[in-house]
């Protein structure tokens, strides 16, 4: 047709006949429909996006990119991936969470293409009912057993553990003060540059470094520091920007982040921002199966849910404790409802071994490939299986029975002996073992620890003897290195014992997994080692992580002249500290029989039934 526009020229005069228009017609859509194909290649979680995209896309908002551990991470992670596709052998790293990224459906593009998005966002938003204002701040106080802050916020008797809770206290003044004077309102802190940092995991939000701290600062007694944080949540916080943002880091850092806030101060801005948010997440849940995709875009204007693909179990496996709170709070059940959905799919889908591969589809509801983990990308999903059991003051017995199995699966299949005697959890590949454990694998520790009372009586012993196993592999993965802080993963094979054997793998980015098993063992043990342990961590992180204008990461443990990551990343205010000011506190700070943290510490009161509701 377009050739009928030029006056004396046909068709057959520019030389084609009408089957080579065919062909070419043809080759010129299957371009169109590969170029669009890439598209969805595109993983389906902000930190798989942070891998792939550009550096033209991500440098508008990342600021001094160059000398972050995020960034570091990505390239190794991106090289390596490069790697793994040529020797077609899979392998994921942890905080870089989906070199392998699975196969993505077709149907999620047909999905996407239907312009069936906009009208299911606004189906969603309906779907969040007018909150009916009915929660009791006053009565839900009154069901508490204990005080949140103690008698006394936790103070222990003995001077030595009192100069050391109050030398956590001041690193987190240190810490904030630093955030405060150079990077206020972004979402971390680049010490080293001193500027703040955007990053591309929560969208438009910002100020994940305060949301991050309220809790932090209002247990450690910095009031004047918290009272800061309340009036940029009152007054800057914005809920309605555009970008795409992980549902997951949404969901941890600033529903858990406000949630906690709200139940421990009774300041209803964090109710109400908390509940704005919360609405605004459900359209993530748009799916043919209602599993959550990983990104979501915030913004009002647009669609709902941004890309399509695999969605991540620690990903979609990470809300429960949050979106019970959010139906709490508003009287909605939209939100356990949306949660509940996920683990009756869970339920029904066969396990291979009793195990839950990493990556689900959202649109047939299938595994996409057989890779388990307990670090990044299976994590806090079994986390969040005991803990919405213990937060339901154990009367929801389905996540017991969900919890209790996976542990039996993963003592049959991933936990391991080293030939020098240390337990340890190995990844899964379909069948096949990889002997090495992620940094965020030593999360284990304290999960083993606190669902160990509630097992099979024949098993209690056990598990509480295997938490305390992994926490001292965990340590030793710190004291064998230079720096005496542990790399993000170590092995054990090639001779290896819980040493990392990989250039990619050195780095440490503050993370809180090893403090956080050290809090949990101390807590239901009472064994002084746990103490000691975290008062190394704390001079190992005083002498190679603290600069003058922060707490950064570093690049090599295993170096004594440390490298720094420029990065003092918002989970080291939520939890490193906070977990170090526990681990020295008496246990009636934040006791275990009214509260559960968070995967991002942030603490959720236990809903005692009987009294709680009206
Ligand atoms: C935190 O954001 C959370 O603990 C999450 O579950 C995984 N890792 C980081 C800290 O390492």
């Amino acid at each position: 047709m377009v050739f009928r526009k030029f006056p004396g020229v046909s068709a057959s005069g520019m030389g084609l006949r009408l089957s080579q228009k065919f062909v070419f017609l043809l080759f010129l859509s299957g371009l169109v429909t590969l170029c669009l194909g890439a598209l969805f290649f595109l993983p389906d979680s902000a930190r798989l996006k942070r891998i792939f995209l550009s550096k033209t896309e991500a440098q508008p908002v990342t600021v001094g990119s160059e000398n972050d551990a995020r960034e570091q991470a990505r390239k190794a992670d991106a090289a390596a991936a490069r790697v793994r596709a040529l020797s077609r052998k899979p392998s994921v790293t942890h905080e870089a969470r989906a070199v392998d990224r699975p196969p993505q459906g077709i149907k999620a593009q047909d999905e996407r293409s239907s312009g069936r998005t906009r009208t299911e966002t606004t189906a969603a938003q309906n779907d969040a009912r007018q909150p009916r204002d009915t929660f009791e701040y006053d009565r839900f106080k009154k069901c508490l057993l204990g005080s949140p802050l103690g008698s006394d916020r936790g103070k222990p008797g003995d001077p030595q553990t009192l100069q050391r809770r109050d030398k956590v206290k001041e690193m987190m003044k240190f810490a904030w003060d630093n955030y405060k004077h150079y990077a206020w309102g972004k979402n971390e802190l680049r010490p080293l540059t001193r500027n703040g940092h955007i990053g591309t995991m929560f969208g438009g939000l910002r100020g994940a470094s305060i949301i991050d701290s309220l809790d932090t600062l209002y247990i450690m007694d910095l009031l004047e520091e918290y009272e800061e944080a309340k009036d940029w949540v009152e007054n800057n916080l914005d809920l309605n920007s555009n970008g795409e943002s992980s549902l997951f880091e949404v969901n941890i850092r600033y529903v858990g982040g406000l949630l906690s806030a709200y139940y421990l101060t009774g300041n209803e801005v964090f109710k109400k921002k908390v509940l704005e948010l919360g609405e605004k997440l459900l359209p993530a849940f748009n799916t043919p199966t209602g599993i959550p995709r990983g990104v979501i875009n915030l913004g009002s204007w647009s669609w709902g849910w941004a890309s399509a693909g695999s969605s991540i179990l620690a990903e979609f496996g990470t809300l429960h404790l949050e979106f019970v709170h959010l139906s709490e709070l508003s009287n909605n059940p939209v939100f356990r409802e949306k949660v509940m959905n996920i683990r009756k799919l869970l339920n029904k889908i066969e396990k291979p071994h009793g195990l839950y591969p990493n990556f689900l589809s959202p649109v047939t509801g299938n595994w996409v490939q057989h890779h388990v983990s307990l670090g990044g990308l299976g994590d806090s999903f079994y986390e969040y299986l005991i803990k919405s059991y213990l937060m339901s003051d154990k009367t929801d017995e389905e996540a017991k029975k969900m919890y209790y199995s996976a542990l039996e699966a993963i003592e049959a299949n991933l936990v391991q002996q080293s030939p020098g005697g240390l337990t340890y959890l190995a990844e899964w590949r379909g069948g096949i073992l990889d002997h090495k454990m992620g940094h965020l694998a030593c999360f284990a520790g304290g999960m083993l620890g606190i669902g160990a009372e509630d097992g099979a009586p024949e098993k209690k012993q056990r598990y509480l003897d295997l938490a305390g196993e992994i926490t001292h592999t965990c340590h030793e993965s710190y004291t064998r290195s230079a720096t005496k802080l542990g790399p993000e993963a170590f092995r054990f094979d090639a001779g290896a014992e819980a040493t990392a054997t990989r250039l990619s793998e050195r780095y440490y980015i503050l993370r809180p997994e090893v403090i956080e098993s050290y809090m949990y063992m101390w807590r239901l043990t009472h064994d002084p080692k746990y103490r000691e342990w975290g008062w190394e961590a704390v001079e190992a992180l005083e002498k190679h992580c603290r600069v003058e204008g922060g707490y950064s990461g570093i690049r090599d443990v295993y170096a004594s002249a440390v490298s720094h990551d420029n990065m003092q990343q918002s989970f080291f205010l939520s939890e490193t500290l906070k977990y170090l000011y526990l681990l020295f506190s008496d246990d009636d700070l934040l006791p275990l029989q009214d509260w559960v943290f968070n995967t991002e510490a942030h603490p959720l009161p236990i809903i005692h039934r009987n009294s709680w509701t009206p």
